[in-house]
């Protein structure tokens, strides 16, 4: 039988999901696409996870999309060109949207390089730690392409108009040490304790309040296109259902009673 193009473990509440691809550097097939989504799937529906990991298997995170796939491979001279937007529509969009619709936090654990559509799946995940010899490579401009995979939404955000345009117009290998630096990422660590900080960061915020880290994903999106009055009026909604819930009288009663506080809420 052949190998699962995602591999699920699971450590306590973190599970993770580990693209499993290594010969072509796990990059994307509509199979891969469609194990990966269900996996995540999967991890939403699962009230016992908290936090999911995605990693890739070998010595890359994510190759971005198969160029090899037929279905995004040009034809031969005179055939009729590729249409590359269904792909994106059915394969790349629904991704970034379970992505960041998940019920929990969800850290990319970047070793190796990370390129196109696999650097862009890894900036969509709330928090991005890279061992200290991986690398970003925005690839898409030196095939004919645009950033995808919410490339360009998230590239200025991230780290402003300057560096966006750099990084999506020259395409050149960003190292994880620079990618922190420039505030692409959360954290760049020495290879050597790449597992163990990757591990301790997913099991601290599989004990936080997740329904509190996840509403502060959706406000802080919100929040890019709202005034600020707008976004005053935001924090208010929102910390008003947060308010009712079980996790913030736990952490309430916790702090006053000198103790850990035990979040459930999902
Ligand atoms: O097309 C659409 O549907 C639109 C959506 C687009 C989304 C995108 O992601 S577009 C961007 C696609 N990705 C790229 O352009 C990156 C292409 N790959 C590279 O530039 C390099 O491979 C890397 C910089 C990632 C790594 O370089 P290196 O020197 O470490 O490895 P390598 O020797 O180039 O690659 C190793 C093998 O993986 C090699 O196969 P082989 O020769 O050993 O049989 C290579 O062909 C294969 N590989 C790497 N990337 C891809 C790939 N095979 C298919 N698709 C890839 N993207």
């Amino acid at each position: 039988m052949s190998e699962a193009l995602v591999l699920c473990s699971r450590q306590g509440a973190v599970s993770t999901l580990t693209l499993n691809r290594p010969s072509a550097l796990n990059s994307f097939t509509a199979e891969l696409h469609r194990e990966l989504l269900a996996r995540l799937d999967e991890a939403a529906a699962d009230t016992e996870v908290r936090c999911v990991v995605l990693a890739g298997a070998g010595r890359a995170f994510c190759a971005g999309q198969d160029l090899a796939d037929p279905m995004v491979a040009p034809g031969p001279e005179g055939s009729a060109p590729t249409d590359l937007g269904p792909v994106i529509e059915r394969l790349y969009k629904p991704l970034v949207q379970r992505l960041r619709s998940m019920p929990v936090p969800v850290v990319a654990a970047v070793q190796g390089v990370a390129a196109g559509a696999g650097a862009n799946l890894a900036l969509c995940c709330d928090m991005v730690v890279a061992a200290r010899s991986a690398s970003f490579i925005q690839a898409f401009a030196k095939i004919g392409l645009i950033p995808d995979t919410a490339g360009t939404w998230l590239l200025p955000r991230l780290v402003g108009r300057a560096h966006a345009f750099g990084l999506a117009l020259l395409g050149d290998k960003l190292s994880a040490t620079d990618a922190e630096r420039i505030g692409l990422i959360w954290k760049c660590v020495d290879d050597a304790a790449f597992a163990d900080e990757v591990a301790s960061l997913a099991k601290r915020l599989a004990a936080m309040p997740v329904a509190a880290l996840v509403a502060t994903r959706h406000a802080l999106d919100r929040a890019q296109h709202l005034t600020l009055d707008e976004a005053l009026g935001e924090e208010a909604r929102v910390q008003s259902g947060l308010g009712r819930a079980h996790d913030y009288l736990e952490g309430v009663a916790a702090f006053t009673a000198k103790r850990q506080p035990v979040f459930t809420d999902r």
